[in-house]
């Protein structure tokens, strides 16, 4: 775990005995006020670090969990070049979860504290991966629409106002990138195939386009940390907002593959220059969220087992760190 020793942006009014928690809150608001970054080892705070240990292990946990879908298709690929790019994907997503669980390191929380709470059912992951891949047309669906939502909420992450957090998204953005097209090619191979290519396309979009709706979170009334994370430029849109924007950039894409989107309220506004798009059932959000989405017990079933079976890869790694450390004594 990363040390929390100095505190930079604190250490002054630290030392002050006049200082209070408004001069330090006030520092920190003008900070990111004036679009600078909040490290490590600044004063913060406590809500600021729980907003950010919250949102930070959701979204590590969600890259973890979310290996697991696509997971599903890696022995049944349809050619090696794709089993190859699928495989490279999904490591790429393991890896988008180890940068989050060392960036919410750095505000003290420790990895094996995550692990627990995700593992218990107590830490959220996002609702998107409790949903199933029965085709392979659904792996084309993951990289076009959910890389895709991805991306248009976690660009504006590379400007959050926690550098770790931001700094990880660049990376993370740019494989992303990489992610939605080859999901998006594997749409258009599809759709420009046989008749009933054409229909599992369609099949996938159909079942994936609400669920990647409702990635981006409860409405904006609905949503309780928007304000506040606002503010502190952990967030830079609101949930609304990068919905409405992921809408108006795929329903084009969508033409483009000559498929329909499953929304008979869809429509182009020229007045707003946004498409209108018909109500999001909102109980399936909440009920996903409870832990009962098509796939929430499978999914936690198997992150526990390989949780487990990987037990003796941790005790190996501690003894042969702890042997290390004896030599290194001995040498001494
Ligand atoms: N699913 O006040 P709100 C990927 C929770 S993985 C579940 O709006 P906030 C990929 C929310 O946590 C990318 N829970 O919250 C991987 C809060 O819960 P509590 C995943 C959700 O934080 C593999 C409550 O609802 N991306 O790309 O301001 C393969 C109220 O919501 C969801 C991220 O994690 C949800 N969809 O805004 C392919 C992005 N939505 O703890 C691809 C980082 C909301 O208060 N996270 N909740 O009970 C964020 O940007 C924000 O946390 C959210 C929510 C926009 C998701």
């Amino acid at each position: 775990m990363y040390t929390q020793g100095l505190d930079s942006l604190g250490k002054e009014a630290l030392h002050n005995s006049k200082a209070d928690t408004a001069t330090l809150e006030a520092r920190f608001q003008a900070t990111v006020d004036a679009d600078e970054k909040i490290e490590p080892k600044d004063w913060m705070p406590d809500a600021y670090r729980q907003t950010l240990i919250r949102q930070i292990s959701q979204h590590a946990h969600s890259e973890i969990v979310g290996m697991l879908p696509e997971g599903n298709w890696i022995t049944r690929a349809p050619s090696l070049k794709r089993k190859a790019v699928l495989i490279a994907k999904v490591q790429d997503e393991g890896g988008h979860g180890m940068y989050l669980y060392s960036a919410a390191e750095t505000l003290g929380v420790s990895r094996d504290q995550l692990q627990q709470q995700l593992l218990s059912g107590a830490a959220k992951y996002s609702s998107i991966f409790n949903y199933p891949t029965p085709t392979w047309a659904d792996v084309g669906a993951i990289g076009w629409l959910v890389d895709g939502a991805a991306i248009m909420n976690q660009i504006p992450i590379c400007r959050c106002s926690f550098g770790p957090y931001a700094r990880a998204m660049v990376r993370v953005c740019r494989e992303e990138s990489f992610h939605q097209r080859q999901g998006f090619e594997i749409m258009m191979m599809l759709a420009q195939g046989t008749p009933e290519q054409q229909r599992m396309a369609q099949d996938a979009l159909n079942r994936w386009w609400w669920p990647s709706l409702m990635m981006f979170g409860p409405s904006d009334g609905q949503s309780r940390h928007t304000a506040q994370s606002m503010k502190w430029k952990i967030k830079r849109f609101t949930n609304d907002e990068l919905r409405q924007k992921f809408v108006d950039t795929t329903v084009p894409q969508a033409e483009y593959l000559g498929l329909k989107m499953p929304d008979p309220d869809l429509k182009w506004d020229p007045q707003s220059g946004h498409y209108n798009f018909g109500v999001i059932d909102w109980s399936e959000f909440q009920a996903v969220l409870k832990g009962n989405g098509p796939c929430n017990r499978e999914r936690l079933e198997a992150r526990r087992k390989a949780h487990d079976d990987g037990a003796w890869v941790r005790e190996a790694a501690m003894a042969h760190a702890e042997k290390q450390r004896a030599r290194q004594t001995q040498a001494a």
